[in-house]
């Protein structure tokens, strides 16, 4: 390894040691690591050609990779080659790791589940690719001014990305706008843009590195030549126009988790990486199979939300303009590989496009779209229509052309077949299937906590990070004082790392003996971090009316980010840091409660934050979060849950054990109706003296002096319209917190539980999870690559 190490940075980066930077260090040993991918993912392609396996396909917007390699190291089993080699090199193995940029191609849960997958699908060895795009932007830095978030382009790519292998010959032109001319039966599509689509592929190695599979991503390049004649007239912009253009599609991540972004450009992202992708799978496919028939037999592509929904009409209309299939039978044939994955339920998130914009984007896709909706309805008369009201539904093409649709939850799967697909699962009765999230227990517990996971490798063997269900073993160490010792010190050591860090980014103080409360996800009104620092003005205050009564002493911890264009969740972040100036400079409670929220959250400050935390905050208006994938990261990782019956926490709680878990709040049901309880906002407000008390606080400008009508709106709002109930869930909140803080004192109940909480997370590893997928939607074998002998 110390040899492949110096080799890459003499002969690949032309830098020897004694002038190398971190950085040079930490692409040479990328670059040393990837060089033992190589072999494995050779052999599985190889491998794939040879069986004519069935390729499984997932399609989606966002990967949130974070950092890699450490991931990678993990998998190939050769962490402590790579520390023993770097420090016989008089380098900082830690040091080098950190110096790695987060690819941070998503924007929250969707992206992560995403990166997940893939390593879950090398590590079943299911022959697989991941497409997307290669944003050269991923999501944005954010930065507190004055505690107002402020947002920064991110350059994950200003510095060489030592993972992909750039493939200049995998080019596919990719069209836009133009007419539809039909002649003779057939259509014939005459873009008037066209950008090519070029593929960057980064190796995806499993488990112990058995199986390779390839992440794909996209890059827009212009497909016009450089037009040297403007160039030299001197029209300098005229001359790279088509390139500015291009470059444009894969420029930027679109910052936005919730609303539809609305605009011309998100479409054309969506066309471009579906587009490419169905392209490279057919040309795949047609390389070794005759009869395009066949297709359904050998691929299985999976939409990762609507985002690439437009990969129904774009596969209808290769095999019927391009490969002269009849437009029924192209649709039937497309549906059989197609299998849909809904998000989320927010209305404002259900992907629509004015047919005008549509049509103007892709005129041959809106005709094919208007035949799927013809075909369905001669099918199923009454069937709901996927254009209506000049809109093209997403949702309903991506349902009517797929012959799975899942949900990600228990909870919302049964939502999505009771409310907004209840039409269509009436008439499919069969389509809908749950397929509840999973996380990769490497990166959420074997590499983000060492303590931990030395310790439960030292009790029951390394079995777990293959199959996490081993950890249930566990459950029999719950009344043995001893190794309950030895887990509250892991999660001690920890806490001491995080304070350490704290201190460090955010020149704060805490105590790692006290309870480190944490919330991390992105801001959003339902996931009601408002309810969270309400809650936190709450006690502060009891703690201020008797400071001597017995308090548990907390740190509240508070990550995430807002859309950029989310007024709401602007202000919500603004609050948070407002209120943690005033607590955090209060020398009555001193010690006793701390806020503590360090700018621009990401997969690395997730990998510290989970480790360290004992209280995990999934505190969403019940209905609303379709699964969420943190929660099952905190309780794998031995933090209690304070939360709501809500997406996948109803299943955590299942596993775990109700005793293990602090259930607040009103259930889906109780939430939609109390909606209809005339003024059940200003009601559940003066009911509780708590709750008016820090309202009036708010509004009064207490943390905000030098602006004291500065949340007139926010605390306005929950009077008039507080459509997310934080009013309503406040009390019920407020009061479990305390029952938290109890046990919390008595900390060896408290270590039990959470124990518990490990022990009994095995069934949310991504491998059953993709085990399901493979079973209910993909028709594809998981084989046990545990035999493979490892070649490099
Ligand atoms: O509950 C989470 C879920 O755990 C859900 O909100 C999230 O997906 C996670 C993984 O299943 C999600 N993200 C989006 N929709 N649902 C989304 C919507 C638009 C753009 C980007 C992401």
């Amino acid at each position: 390894m110390k040899e492949e190490i110096l080799r890459h940075l003499c002969k690949s980066l032309g830098k020897d040691a004694a002038h190398s930077s971190v950085h040079d260090w930490r692409v040479a040993l990328s670059l040393a690591l990837r060089d033992r991918m190589v072999d494995h993912w050779f052999r599985s392609t190889r491998e794939t050609y040879e069986t004519r396996a069935k390729r499984v396909y997932y399609l989606s917007m966002e990967f949130l990779i974070g950092r890699l390699v450490e991931d990678m190291a993990a998998n190939l089993g050769l962490v402590e080659e790579a520390r023993a080699a770097l420090t016989e090199l008089g380098q900082d193995y830690d040091a080098v790791v950190l110096n790695e940029p987060d690819a941070a191609l998503g924007n929250g849960g969707l992206g992560r589940l995403a990166a997940c997958f893939m390593d879950l699908l090398a590590s079943l060895g299911i022959p697989a690719y991941g497409y997307g795009i290669r944003y050269e932007h991923g999501l944005f830095k954010q930065d507190f001014v004055d505690g107002r978030q402020v947002e920064t382009a991110e350059t994950w790519l200003t510095q060489r990305n030592p993972w992909e292998f750039e493939r200049p010959e995998v080019q596919f032109r990719i069209g836009f706008g133009g007419h539809v001319d039909h002649h003779d039966g057939k259509a014939y599509w005459h873009p008037w843009e066209t950008v090519l689509a070029t593929a960057y592929d980064t190796p995806v190695v499993g488990w112990q590195g058995k199986w390779g599979n390839t992440l794909r991503l996209w890059s827009a390049r212009p497909a016009s030549k450089f037009d040297l004649e403007s160039f030299n007239r001197g029209d300098y912009l005229a001359a790279g126009r088509s390139e500015a253009l291009a470059r444009t599609i894969s420029r930027v991540l679109y910052p936005d988790d919730t609303t539809e972004a609305g605009k011309e450009l998100r479409l054309k992202q969506e066309y471009f990486f579906t587009a490419a992708s169905i392209m490279d799978l057919l040309r795949r496919f047609l390389s070794d199979h005759d009869d395009i028939r066949e297709l359904p037999q050998y691929v299985a592509i999976q939409l990762n939300d609507t985002h690439p929904a437009i990969a129904g009409p774009e596969l209808v209309r290769l095999m019927s303009d391009e490969h002269n299939l009849p437009m029924d039978e192209a649709i039937e044939l497309a549906r059989r590989c197609l299998g849909y994955t809904n998000h989320t339920l927010l209305p404002e998130a259900l992907e629509r496009w004015h047919v005008g914009l549509l049509g103007r984007v892709l005129p041959r896709h809106l005709e094919i779209i208007r035949a799927i909706d013809e075909d369905q309805q001669a099918r199923h008369p009454g069937s709901p229509r996927i254009l209506e009201h000049d809109h093209v539904h997403m949702g309903e093409l991506a349902f009517i052309m797929a012959h799975k649709v899942n949900g990600v939850s228990a909870l919302h799967t049964e939502l999505v077949k009771s409310t907004v697909f209840s039409d269509l699962h009436r008439i499919h009765p069969t389509r809908i299937v749950n397929q509840t999230n999973g996380i990769t227990p490497r990166r959420w517990l074997h590499t983000c906590n060492a303590p931990l996971s030395n310790l439960i490798t030292r009790e029951i063997g390394d079995g777990w990070v293959a199959d996490l269900e081993k950890l249930k073993a566990l459950n029999q160490r719950t009344g043995d004082r001893e190794f309950l010792d030895a887990f509250s010190a892991a999660k001690r050591q920890n806490k001491t790392e995080l304070a350490d860090w704290i201190a460090q980014t955010c020149g704060i103080a805490v105590d790692p003996d006290a309870m480190f409360d944490v919330q991390i996800k992105r801001i959003h009104e339902y996931k009601r971090q408002l309810m969270n620092i309400l809650e936190t003005v709450a006690l502060w205050n009891e703690m201020r009316d008797a400071p001597d009564a017995e308090w548990t002493p907390r740190v509240k911890i508070f990550g995430g980010k807002a859309a950029p264009g989310y007024h709401v969740a602007k202000q919500i972040i603004h609050l948070i840091n407002d209120v943690a100036r005033v607590i955090n400079n209060d020398p009555v409670t001193g010690d006793l409660l701390k806020v503590v929220f360090p700018a621009n959250y990401n997969v690395t400050m997730a990998e510290r934050l989970i480790p360290a935390a004992d209280l995990s905050e999934q505190i969403s208006t019940a209905g609303k979060e379709a699964s969420g994938t943190g929660n099952m990261k905190f309780a794998l990782n031995g933090a209690l849950t304070i939360g709501t019956l809500d997406g996948a926490n109803v299943e955590i709680r299942e596993h775990v054990g109700s005793e293990n878990f602090f259930l607040f709040g009103l259930t889906a049901r109780e939430v939609v109706e109390r909606r209809h309880v005339h003024g059940y906002a200003r009601a559940a407000i003066e009911a509780s003296p708590r709750l008016s008390r820090v309202l009036g606080q708010i509004a009064d400008g207490q943390f905000s002096p030098e602006d004291s009508s500065r949340y007139h709106g926010l605390v306005g709002g929950l009077y008039d319209h507080d459509y997310f109930l934080v009013t309503c869930d406040f009390d019920s909140y407020f009061d479990t917190q305390r029952r938290a803080d109890q046990v919390y004192r008595n900390g060896s109940n408290w270590a039990a539980m959470a124990l518990r909480n490990t022990a009994s997370m095995g069934w949310f590893s991504s491998d059953r999870t993709i085990r399901g997928y493979a079973r209910d939607i993909w028709q594809v074998d998981a084989v046990d690559r545990a035999g493979l002998e490892m070649t490099a």
